[in-house]
């Protein structure tokens, strides 16, 4: 049984170790909403809510998921007595999109939960990888000097795959020299949306890398074009913006606009929907791995969790939290082995301590609903 009395709303402003360019733009400085969800015996778990600062990789940034959260789920969520976590989902549910609000609090209930029964989060999800495989996402360079010393930096790390993020002024010539200067490395590279059909021969000049995937390569909204240039080339495709539910999965799969799904929780809703995904992908052979929206310590701590579950077979965009933040809010930091894993914690909930003082410190704005 879960009766949540009480949700608290935080805004915290961190700036990245470097900035991160994307296909859609440069970030120098997260605005990350928090979550903290209390219930009825003062148990109390945290999430987060994963989007950006502006709408560009979903319709979702920091101000619509506060407003979201604060003047609709919030209001919606607390009061309502439920089995448990998993059904968070459903009493949100006449609310459309507005998934990475909704997944703050529903990964929030599943911490307060786990903690509640005193098991760790991946534990109580179903997990059953505790060591999980990490890659990183590096994003656009000013030069390729600065992106071959990123990726030195990240291969002697442990690191076991790279991505770099790619887009028309930088794709094809950098491809070929990262191949040329690192070998076989397990390499992708992550359009977020910056082609269209017009761009196939492109890609199956690129064929020739023997690239892992590229990651949503055309529109955020589409499926049809991605099974076009599917069906044009070898290199798998993933998609990432264009799979926000279950029911996405099941069409993206029966329809072949790819091979492989990047899983994020806030752009899936929660960790019931992601389960579900997982589900849908593992019983249909398709290999998952669980995608990065530069969060904090407890999105970070969240995403661990889900890594763990069977389908997640390939390594994710899951990596130490030294690579974003000088100090990160929680306790101790994320860190990864040698061999590029990260070993899932043993204590209940989330597993790692949050540090509350230094995220009162770094607040700009608090709201508390109840
Ligand atoms: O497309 O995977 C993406 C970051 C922000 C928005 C979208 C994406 C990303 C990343 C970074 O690739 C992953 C991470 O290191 O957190
Ligand atoms: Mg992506």
């Amino acid at each position: 049984m879960l009766k949540i009395k009480q949700i608290e709303l935080i805004e915290i402003n961190l700036p990245l170790v470097h900035f991160f360019e994307t296909s859609f733009g440069r970030t120098y400085e997260r605005r990350i909403l928090l979550v903290r969800v209390i219930d009825e015996t003062g148990a109390e778990g945290w999430g987060e809510a994963t989007c950006g600062e502006t709408p560009s990789y979903c319709e979702e940034w920091t101000d619509s998921a506060w407003a979201a959260v604060e003047k609709i789920l919030a209001p919606m969520v607390i009061g309502k007595e439920v089995e448990s976590a998993g059904q968070i989902w459903d009493v949100m549910k006449r609310v459309r999109g507005n998934r990475m609000a909704k997944a703050s609090i529903e990964t929030a209930c599943w911490d307060l939960e786990a903690k509640k029964i005193n098991v760790p989060l991946w534990k109580h999800l179903g997990g059953e990888n505790r060591e999980i495989a990490c890659g990183v996402s590096i994003g656009i360079q000013d030069s390729i000097e600065q992106l071959f010393g990123k990726i030195q930096t990240e291969l002697d790390a442990g690191y076991r795959r790279i991505k770099i993020k790619i887009a028309p002024h930088w794709d094809y010539d950098v491809i070929r020299q990262v191949r040329e200067k690192f070998g076989d490395i397990l390499l992708m590279g992550d359009a977020n949306s910056a082609y269209t059909l017009d761009d196939v021969e492109l890609f199956k000049r690129m064929d020739a890398f023997g690239l892992m995937m590229f990651e949503q390569p055309l529109a955020h909204d589409d499926m049809l074009d991605h099974a076009r240039l599917q069906k044009e080339i070898k290199t798998p495709i993933c998609l990432d913006e264009s799979v926000r539910s279950p029911e996405d999965a099941r069409k993206a799969l029966e329809i072949g606009a790819g091979k492989i799904i990047n899983v994020k929780l806030g752009r899936v809703g929660g960790h019931a929907q992601a389960k579900q995904i997982e589900e849908i992908c593992r019983a249909a052979n398709i290999p998952i791995w669980c995608g990065g929206m530069l969060e904090s310590g407890i999105g970070r701590a969240h995403n661990i969790a889900m890594s763990t579950l069977a389908g997640f077979t390939l390594p994710g965009d899951v990596s130490a939290s030294k690579r974003y933040w000088h100090e990160d809010i929680i306790e101790p930091a994320v860190e990864v082995t040698r061999n590029g894993t990260i070993i899932a914690p043993e204590s209940a909930g989330i597993g790692f301590e949050v540090k509350r003082e230094r995220i009162d410190k770094l607040a700009v704005r608090k709201s508390e609903i109840s």
